[in-house]
């Protein structure tokens, strides 16, 4: 039997890999986590249903070209099965008028060694949506003895879980930036809730975004959870959205991180990574003012690169002034065409999801 499963960090070479799909994808209706990441002026604000299926078919045709660049270069690619999302769910806790997709994995799955651990999503939405993973990892664990199938302490997601008319709709965005700062999200501390995309995971160390969809009761479950790591909650003041941490604070390679010039880093956070010698550099501008069409992220998504190993990134094809800095900072950048898998969820980094990197759990920050 083989090791299928095997995944410390971001940049080590990557060789099998999880990538998303688009089918059947849903705007999910409001709900109280949700509300809060969609900005006012948003087209898609009190909108939901089923997404326009070429916008669907567009967005699967993007992921394919990602799907090839990966197999070209001898990595092995694993689909989750998506399910009619548009179903309506409910649990003794909540109930919901449907789900929202199979895109991006990033968000659902965490690989940390041999584990592979699905989150403990804030959103309502979000809830079965691990479903369309547990496919693979039934095949992962027939063919790897050393797998751990994991799935996080699951949220009741009840109106505990959130605080009410948080945000109301004349809210500015320094009143937004002054919430961020002030760490006072929509989340409530009843229960750990986390996205796996707010999870930066270094060999012995995790770095963990509170914000919008991570709370501080996660950090304290990784915590005991991960007694041999070392969790660091960080946060980043500029950010009124905050939500992943993969468009706001990217490593490329042992010693490299990317920060985004609008979502800086504080100082006091800075300092481990000072003290060990890394570099974080200030992010390229991205090449759109906009992000595309129906879609919740930010234009940040040209950052949101895929490492194949500490010298080659894989880069959205149109975010030309983040290819050329990254070739700067000595990586071999390969453009992929992705832009209009965006509204589905993210960019390269999101609509993967680790399943194996050569290489060992190292200590960057002895
Ligand atoms: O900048 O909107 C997107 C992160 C998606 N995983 C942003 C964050």
């Amino acid at each position: 039997m083989a090791k299928i499963v095997n995944s410390w960090n971001d940049w080590d070479p990557l060789k099998r890999v999880i990538v998303g799909r688009c089918d059947n994808s849903m705007i999910p209706p409001e709900e109280p986590a949700t509300s809060e990441k969609v900005p006012v002026d948003s087209e898609m604000r009190g909108m939901w249903g089923l997404r326009p299926l070429a916008t669907v078919e567009r967005g699967n045709e993007c992921l394919e070209n990602l799907v090839k660049i990966l197999e070209d270069r001898g990595v092995v690619v694993d689909r989750p099965t998506p399910l009619q999302w548009n179903q309506a769910i409910g649990t003794p806790d909540f109930r919901n008028d449907s789900m929202m997709t199979c895109m991006p994995p990033r968000d659902i799955l965490l690989t940390v060694g041999n584990e592979i651990m699905a989150s403990a999503n804030s959103f309502r939405c979000r809830y079965f949506e691990y479903l369309a993973y547990w496919p693979l990892m039934k095949q992962y664990f027939d063919e790897d003895p050393d797998f751990l199938w994991t799935q996080a302490p699951r949220p009741r997601l009840t109106d505990a879980s959130y605080k009410h008319n948080y945000y109301d709709e004349k809210i500015t965005l320094e009143e937004r930036l002054v919430r961020t700062a002030n760490k006072d999200f929509v989340t409530t501390e009843v229960e750990p809730m986390w996205d796996a995309a707010d999870v930066m995971r270094m060999g012995k160390d995790l770095f963990i975004q509170h914000g919008l969809t991570t709370n501080r009761t996660a950090m304290d479950w990784f915590q005991r959870y991960y007694p041999e790591y070392r969790v660091h909650a960080v946060n980043f003041p500029g950010d009124p959205y905050p939500i992943h941490i993969d468009a706001t604070f990217v490593p490329l390679r042992p010693g490299l991180i990317i920060n985004n010039p609008h979502r800086k880093l504080p100082e006091e956070q800075r300092a481990i990574f000072e003290a060990n010698d890394w570099q974080i550099v200030e992010a390229a501008q991205p090449a759109h003012d906009e992000p595309p069409a129906l879609c919740y992220s930010s234009v940040w998504l040209s950052m949101n690169c895929l490492v194949l190993d500490p010298k080659t990134v894989i880069v959205e094809a149109s975010e030309v002034h983040q290819q050329e800095q990254m070739d700067k900072l000595g990586m071999n950048v390969i453009p992929c065409d992705l832009r209009d898998a965006y509204p589905f969820g993210g960019g390269l980094h999101c609509s993967t999801a680790d399943v194996y990197r050569e290489g060992d759990c190292l200590d960057y920050f002895p």
